[in-house]
């Protein structure tokens, strides 16, 4: 019988700067998953998925919780369950569901999205204000305001509280409900030493993902009011999203939650001294606030490809731009290796 290697053995790239999803399960966490008890969650039994979206309702200061597959449905689920078909969503020019979830909003919802350059992913409240329209029969009503924090294609950037707020208080007085999108809210929180509870509590909604930087394999929550996540469950198996013996995942989720938050600050000092090397080496780096670094460079695709056969792997996102994001499998070994293989690069 051939023998397979064991699952966490890391593949023949020796760093992956793709992306903070490409993290492999952590021994301990296999461990967990390994050892969860499971049960059928369509019938709402699997105790280790219940224990988990309970633990994500209180961590985010929200009444109840979803485990969806991804943070694209998590996203999705909140587009339909906020709004109505013919109703326009407002959300930053550069935000996920809008340049990355193939128009599922208008495929599943029914509604258009309304795109507002920010800076860096950050919205400016006048600019937002300006966009929401009186009553008037030729216009789609804006029924929900979309944030993202991080903002993935602004940095990684961290979105200030008091912009948040701001935000929220401008939407509910004008009548909008709001989702935040914190697939990366964890860096945030960490970042600006601010509990998920606090970030979120302007919002009806909030998203984030086990996927990325807290190095679960699969999985994100969906959290708002009781109804508005009952309705969510409903249209996650409507998609296929039900799924059976979830437990093992969501006890990657629960283990994710409570031993790899605070080690994001890893994360943040590598990226901040991959900003320093690159920047000494002649690029041009976008400072980093927490795991993502967006860099300048003449030729980002043959930069890509000359990475590539050195080892490091890294996405050109643009003609010129290179996204570079830190994670649990990234070690100061693996800084110093891509540093090196920029030196060769761009030198
Ligand atoms: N982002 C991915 C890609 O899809 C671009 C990445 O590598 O960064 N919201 C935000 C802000 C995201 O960055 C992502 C994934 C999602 C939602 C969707 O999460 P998944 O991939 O779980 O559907």
């Amino acid at each position: 019988m051939t023998q397979r290697p064991p699952m966490t053995e890391k593949p023949s790239t020796a760093v992956d700067l793709r992306s903070d999803t490409v993290t492999r399960p952590t021994p301990e966490m296999l461990h967990a998953m390994m050892t969860a008890d499971v049960g059928d969650d369509v019938f709402g039994d699997d105790p280790t998925v219940n224990r988990l979206e309970r633990l994500s309702a209180e961590r985010s200061g929200k009444e109840a919780a979803l485990f969806t597959p991804s943070g694209t449905m998590a996203n999705q689920l909140a587009i339909r369950g906020w709004t109505q078909p013919g109703d326009e969503v407002l959300m930053e020019a550069g935000a996920h569901p809008y340049h990355y979830e193939t128009a599922a909003h208008a495929a599943i919802s029914g509604v258009q999205v309304r795109p507002i350059e920010g800076q860096r992913g950050i919205l400016d409240v006048e600019a937002v204000a300006a966009c929401i329209r009186p009553p008037d029969d030729h216009f789609a009503p804006a029924t929900l305001l979309s944030i993202e924090n991080t903002s993935n294609r602004g940095g990684g950037t961290i979105i200030p509280l008091e912009r948040l707020d701001a935000l929220t208080s401008l939407a509910q007085e004008r009548g909008l409900k709001t989702h935040l999108d914190g697939a990366r809210v964890f860096n945030a929180s960490v970042a600006s030493q601010q509990p998920l509870d606090r970030i979120a509590r302007g919002f009806d909604s909030v998203s984030f993902c086990l996927s990325k930087g807290l190095g679960a394999p699969v999985g994100s929550l969906l959290c708002g009011p009781a109804d508005f996540i009952s309705y969510a469950r409903r249209m996650r198996k409507m998609l296929g999203g039900g799924m059976r013996q979830a437990g093992f995942l969501a006890a990657a989720g629960i283990h994710a939650l409570e031993h790899h938050v605070a080690r994001l600050a890893d994360d943040h000092a590598r990226a901040m001294r991959l900003y320093e090397g690159l920047s000494e080496l002649g690029a041009k780096p976008q400072r980093p606030e927490t795991n993502m670094i967006y860099t300048e460079l003449p030729n980002a695709p043959a930069a890509e490809s000359a990475l590539a056969e050195r080892g490091i792997q890294a996405i050109a996102v643009g003609p010129t731009t290179m996204r570079l994001v830190t994670h649990l499998d990234v070690d100061d070994a693996g800084i110093d290796a891509t540093l090196a293989a920029f030196k060769a690069v761009l030198l």
